[in-house]
């Protein structure tokens, strides 16, 4: 190889304070494992002698504990953007030591391109599964923003993963679409479709190393299915099946998308026993090991998506199996995988997680109690909004009913009732669609809230009754909340202090 092979530390060396940095990578998947590694020392270093270090930092979406997991621990985020879900992060980012700017994923790399963030980046690091001299990689199994990010990166260290055992030939399709004014459509018809290249091709100039590592993508393990997670896969798949009788899905399905999170693998085991929906594909950002399983069941027929988020055990059978994943999966860039024109020309279902809904059909999907960042909207906002039939799932409560998922107002919105359809529960399921915001209401208590809330719900209701079209008594409209923070239950609202 023509590159210098690289320690950590030495790659490490070339980052500076503040300097802007891209890394590859989609939630996990694909992003640097060892140069971060270095980079955290360095900065733990620097601050003990009382320098300051912090660089900023654009991905695809969250990485792993390797790269946000050490550099937060470790104080050396400045800026970061678009998505994370590390808690060392979440807890930097909640306490202002790390400024976080939340973003919809398909729209970083074009903003990037278009230089709201600044001219350029410094560095960047670029994991691979190989290289040529010519620059010629084949990126990792999160593709993320790498295109865009080597394209305004001034210098670009590689990270050549030996897990991934050279093996990935064949499953990214590398697509930069042209920008405005000259954008014209992303010709991708079915999910299948391949519109780009195997490879991506990075000026061999820019390269300035090639650090080698070896390691899984560091995927978190997802908490065993409950009870509660079962059912509400089986409300969705209940509600889909129900969709397709009615002839609003077509009799050959349409592709589906499903976020991140416990909620979303269990809605997507559940698809594995419905056998009345046909063999499917999906159009989608992240793939869970629950997918890997449904397309070896041939229930799910094709997957597009941004990354293979999948466990250890999971990354190693596909590798092991790659020939047969080649053929029922595509990888590609964010903005491809996660495109609004693409998703709403394919007529995607869009199946995300909410951490709370109101009565009016509003989503929080971001925001503990409305000032606590959870992870970030990710992709949901992409889809949601674009999509054929827009899908939030949630529990209806949470830590042993001290909290309804159901709420009079959400306390932060990411999703507004004009872009929801569905709102999937343990308790079933309501189906705003043609409902003005009371009858929204009433669906939602009656098939979404526990029953340990329906009348609390629906007092409020009745408090607010002269409130216009969507009746709220705004001093009371967050009192679940407030109740929340002051009680540590919010059973404990007391209505008769506001009427
Ligand atoms: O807390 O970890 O202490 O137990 O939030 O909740 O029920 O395990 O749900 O893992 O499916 O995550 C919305 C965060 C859900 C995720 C969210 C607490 C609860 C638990 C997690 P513990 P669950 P999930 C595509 C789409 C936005 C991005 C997105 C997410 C923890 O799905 O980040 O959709 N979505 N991207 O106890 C206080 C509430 C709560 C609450 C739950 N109302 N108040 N705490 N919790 N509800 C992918 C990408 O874009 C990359």
């Amino acid at each position: 190889m023509k590159f210098p092979i690289l320690t950590p530390e030495e790659a490490a060396e070339l980052f500076f304070n503040d300097a802007k940095c891209g890394f590859s990578g989609f939630t996990a998947p694909g992003s640097p494992k060892v140069v971060t590694q270095a980079i955290a020392a360095k900065a733990e270093k620097l601050h003990a002698q009382g320098e300051p270090f912090k660089i900023n930092i654009i991905t695809g979406a969250s990485t792993s504990d390797n790269c946000d997991g050490v550099l937060a621990r470790a104080n050396a985020i400045g800026k970061r953007t678009p998505y994370q879900n590390h808690p060392d992060l979440r807890k930097r980012i909640n306490a202002h030591d790390a400024h976080y700017f939340d973003l919809h994923l398909s729209e970083a790399a074009q903003k990037l391109r278009y230089g709201f963030f600044g001219d350029k980046l410094d560095l960047a690091i670029i994991e691979v599964s190989d290289i040529q001299d010519d620059g010629t990689v084949v990126v990792g199994t999160g593709v993320g923003n790498v295109p865009t990010i080597a394209e305004k990166a001034d210098k670009i260290i590689i990270e050549l993963n030996e897990k991934l055992r050279h093996a990935l030939y064949g499953l990214h399709d590398i697509y930069l679409p042209l920008d405005p004014p000259h954008r014209t459509e992303i010709p991708i018809f079915k999910p299948s479709d391949r519109i780009g290249s195997p490879v991506l091709k990075i000026n061999p100039d820019k390269i300035v190393g090639v650090v080698m590592s070896d390691h899984y993508e560091g995927v978190k393990a997802f908490t065993p299915l409950d009870d509660t997670t079962k059912q509400i896969g089986a409300n969705v798949c209940k509600f889909l099946m129900s969709e397709l009788h009615a002839g609003r899905i077509p009799a050959s399905f349409l592709p589906l998308q499903s976020g991140v999170g416990n909620v979303a693998n269990a809605v997507l085991y559940g698809l594995a026993d419905a056998k009345e929906i046909p063999p499917f594909e999906m159009y989608t950002e992240v793939m869970q090991d629950a997918v890997i399983d449904l397309m070896k069941k041939g229930r799910c027929k094709f997957g597009s998506s941004c990354s293979l988020t999948v466990s250890n055990e999971v990354e190693d059978e596909v590798i092991d199996n790659i020939e047969f994943f080649k053929e029922h999966l595509v990888l590609r860039p964010s903005e491809i995988s996660n495109n609004p024109e693409v998703i709403r020309r394919l007529g995607v279902i869009a199946m995300n997680t909410a951490l709370e809904a109101d009565i009016f059909g509003n989503i929080n999907s971001t925001h503990v109690t409305g000032t606590k960042m959870m992870n970030g909207i990710g992709g949901s906002g992409d889809f949601t909004r674009n999509a054929y039939i827009s899908i939030f799932s949630c529990p209806s409560i949470t830590k042993e009913g001290k909290i309804s998922n159901i709420v009079p107002m959400v306390s932060h919105v990411d999703h507004t009732e004009h872009s929801v359809d569905i709102i999937v529960t343990d308790q079933g399921i309501a189906d705003l669609r043609g409902l003005d915001p009371v009858e929204r209401a009433h669906v939602i208590i009656d098939n979404c809230a526990h029953p340990i809330y329906r009348e609390l719900l629906r007092d409020y209701l009745k408090l607010s009754t002269h409130g216009g079209q969507t009746p709220h008594t705004l001093h009371a409209s967050l009192a679940f909340h407030t109740e929340f923070l002051s009680s540590g239950d919010m059973r404990n609202v007391d209505w008769s202090k506001f009427a």
